[in-house]
Parts: C-alpha cells; structure tokens; sequence
C-alpha cells in the first residue's frame, strides 16, 4: 500500500487493511478517535471502544517532516521501523515496562501499540508535585535490563554486531550529534533561549575547557557503541501511575553509550527540581518534593548499578564477548571479576555525569526546552532554574572524572541551588 498521512477520517479504513488489527473492534462498536500528539516529531492517535474502555489501541505515523519544525524540516519515515525494532527488544528483556506492539507497517510507517490509558506522562504530574515511590524501582530495572541484555557483556561478539546493524539509525542520530553536541554551542537558527540568560549562554559558547568536555562527549555518542539505547529517556519518554512504569517512544534507538541513558533520566528529574522554584511558591511543599526528587535520583543510580552487577554475575555465558566466563577461571578469577564489573559500573557513571551534564546545557540554550522548565510563565522565575540548570550541567561534565558516587552528583545539585530565594 502506498504511504498516505493518516487521519481521524480514514484511520478505520486503514485498520481494516492490517490483518493483525481489523478484528480489534468488534464490528459495530461506537469507536472514537483523537490525536493526542504531543512530543517533537510525531503523530499519534488513540482509538477507543466508546462501550468499552480496555477495548483500545494506539496508532503512531511517522510523516516525512519533523512535527516540532514544520514541513520545511524534512525528515525519512526509517524513525518508524526503528522505534518498531527497539519496542521489540525492549519487550523481549524488559517485559511490562513498554507498550506492548501490534502491528508495524513499514510502508505507512505506522505502529499500532498499547494504550496506556491509565498512566500519564511523567513530565506532567511531576510539575503537580505527584510522587511516584516505584518509579526507582522500575526505571533502574529497565536500564539495568535492557543496557546489559544487549551488551558485550552478555552477547557473544557476532551476536552483538548482528543486533547493531539492524540499528544504523543514521538520522535520527545525526539529529541528536547535531541538537544535543554541537548546534546549541555555536550560532545555529533553530536555537532559543531565555534572555534574561543569555550571559550564561555566551560564556557556554567561549569557554574552552567546557567545548573540549562537550567535544569528548560527542565522541563517545558517536563512538561508544556499548548496548542499544533508548536515546530520547527523558520525562516525557516515560508514562506512568502509581502501580506501573512504562517507556514510549525509542525512535531513537541505537548502539551507543550507557551513561546517555542513565543521564537523561537523572537529568530530566534535576530539570523538574529546579523546576518548582517556578511551579512552587511554598517553600515548605517545594523543599518536601525536591528532597522526594534527590532521593529518587540516588535510589534510581543505587538500584541500577546493583541490578546491573547481578544480572551480569548470573548472566554471563561461556560466550559472552566481555569476558568469555573462561577468561574468570582461575584461582582469583571470581574476585577479578568482580572487581572488572565494579570498574565498568564506575565508567558508567562517568559518562552519565558527562552525558547528563552536555543535556541540561542543550535545553537551556538549544532547539527546545522540556516543559517542567517552559511551562514557567515568568521569565524572571524561569531563568532562576535556567541559570541553576547551567551550573549543574557544568560542574556534572567537567567533575565526572572526579565523582565516586551518586551522591557526589546529589551533593552539586544542592551546592548550585542552596542560595536559591524566591
Ligand atoms: P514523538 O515521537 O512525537 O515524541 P511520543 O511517542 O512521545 O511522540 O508520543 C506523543 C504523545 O502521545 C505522548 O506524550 C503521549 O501523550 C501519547 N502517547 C504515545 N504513546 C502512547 C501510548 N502507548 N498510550 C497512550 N498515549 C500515548
Ligand atoms: C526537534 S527534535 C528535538 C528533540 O526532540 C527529541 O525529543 C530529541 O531529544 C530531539 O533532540
Ligand atoms: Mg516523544
């Protein structure tokens, strides 16, 4: 079938022509439909059963152009086949804490998935202050699970390279290489950012010794192919309720670093604390929910690295690439390899201090903010965060080779906003 862009008016129509989706809705059920797209490129419709609310589905078109940008942003439909991929492998080592998938259509460029119509997008109810007291529990076990599964700590080397071709993903990562390394630190038209930050901005934009920090990391997205990565993990990549967690959206999908993902997480939750000197005139109910945020971020971390410890000291095969279990058998080998586990977990959260680091700056001074930070109506209180966002951002990349543990991460947070009055 050829591509045509979907809408509230053919939708029906098109779900008839899917054979894994034509018998979705019984055939004379009162069905309704709405687009709900919400996030940067895409389109996204939700079709419920009107008599029957379990009875729903979602379906997610990727159009030639980025949705955010407008059609003179062009950009190839691929991004659909990724997320499609990645869906299947999230699902596969982290069961329950994705959409499930229907359908793909590559052709239409089209996903059908779960309706998560019981779970909200986390961005959204963290600025309302709403604290979520699984969600460490269930991100870290989706880092955790996903990031090893599909290491060369666990797959064997062909295995792994096999996997990874299937994850080119040229040109969603060239946008990334563009909007979060480089763009935002140079003149580029596409940028925004608050005047009344715009000091910060241009001391970013002249300091060397942070463009060489910036310019590494790069490197290492570029370069560090070590699991897929969902890409994109920030807050409104996440829906959510008090029982459950779910990750949306991994177009961005490919084999990169670790830390990128970790980083976004743990940034995105710094982006929302700094967010309610904005959101939240009490200082009672704002310092009750940032200290929720702060223990979230260390519990997040703790859980992660013990997980991904575990998984890999029970996983491990004779065959894995990083190390064959053979490599181990010796007398020592048990305490050697405990102790190569304890230093990769370390190096992971270096570059997640890096890569968070590098993503505070491009929202404060790139292509788009996140709304926890745009939602502030005052510019006056928005640059309050702004300002501190930066310092953060700074001091996360440049000391990443100093920090130990998460706390020392914590412990910049608290030093950069301790003066805060608003
Ligand atoms: P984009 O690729 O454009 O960023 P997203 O995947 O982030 O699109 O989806 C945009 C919005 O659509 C989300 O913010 C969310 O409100 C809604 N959405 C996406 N997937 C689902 C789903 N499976 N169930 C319910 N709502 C969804
Ligand atoms: C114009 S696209 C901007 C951003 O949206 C996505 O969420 C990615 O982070 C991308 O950089
Ligand atoms: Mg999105």
């Amino acid at each position: 079938m050829p591509f045509y862009p979907l809408n509230e008016n053919n939708i029906l129509d098109y779900l008839q022509q899917r054979p894994a989706l034509k018998d979705f809705f019984p055939a004379d059920a009162p069905v309704a439909i709405r687009e709900v797209g919400d996030g940067n490129l895409n389109f996204v419709y939700i079709i419920e059963n009107q008599d029957d609310p379990e009875n729903a589905m979602v379906i997610k078109q990727a159009l030639p152009y980025l949705r955010v940008l407008g059609e003179s942003w062009p950009l190839t439909q691929e991004r659909a086949r990724y997320e499609a991929q990645a869906l299947q492998e999230h699902n596969k080592y982290a069961p329950g804490l994705a959409p499930e998938l229907y359908d793909f259509d590559d052709e239409m460029s089209t996903i059908a998935m779960e309706y998560l119509g019981k779970h909200a997008i986390m961005r959204k109810p963290m600025v309302a202050r709403e604290k979520f007291p699984r969600f460490a529990e269930h991100i870290s076990s989706f880092l955790a699970r996903t990031l090893y599964f599909t290491s060369d700590y666990y797959l064997s080397g062909p295995e792994k390279k096999l996997l990874q071709a299937k994850f080119v993903n040229e040109e969603l990562r060239k946008l990334q290489e563009d909007f979060v390394y480089t763009n935002p630190y140079k003149e580029s038209e596409e940028n925004n950012w608050n005047p009344l930050v715009d000091d910060e901005v241009q001391a970013v934009r002249a300091d060397t010794a942070l463009k060489l920090e910036i310019a590494a990391m790069k490197n290492s997205y570029m370069n560090h192919a070590e699991a897929l990565i969902h890409a994109d993990l920030h807050t409104g990549s996440i829906m959510l309720n008090q029982e459950d967690t779910r990750v949306i959206d991994p177009e961005f999908a490919f084999f990169g670093p670790m830390g990128y993902d970790i980083g976004a997480v743990l940034q995105n939750l710094v982006l929302n604390y700094l967010s309610h000197y904005g959101h939240t005139p009490d200082p009672e109910a704002r310092a009750d929910y940032q200290a929720w945020v702060l223990e979230t971020i260390r519990e997040i971390w703790n859980q992660f690295a013990a997980k991904f410890d575990a998984l890999w000291a029970e996983n491990a095969r004779p065959d894995s690439e990083l190390m064959p279990l053979g490599y181990w058998d010796y007398p020592d080998g048990q305490e050697a390899f405990a102790a190569y586990r304890q230093r990769t977990i370390q190096h992971i959260l270096e570059e997640t201090a890096g890569h968070g680091g590098v993503k505070f700056l491009r929202r404060m001074m790139g292509v788009v903010s996140v709304w926890d930070i745009s939602s502030i109506e005052d510019p006056a209180k928005r640059a309050v965060a702004e300002r501190a966002a930066i310092h953060i951002g700074k001091r996360w990349l440049m000391e990443r080779k100093a920090i130990s543990s998460i706390d020392d991460l914590i412990g910049i947070v608290q030093e950069e906003t301790k003066d805060i009055v608003v």
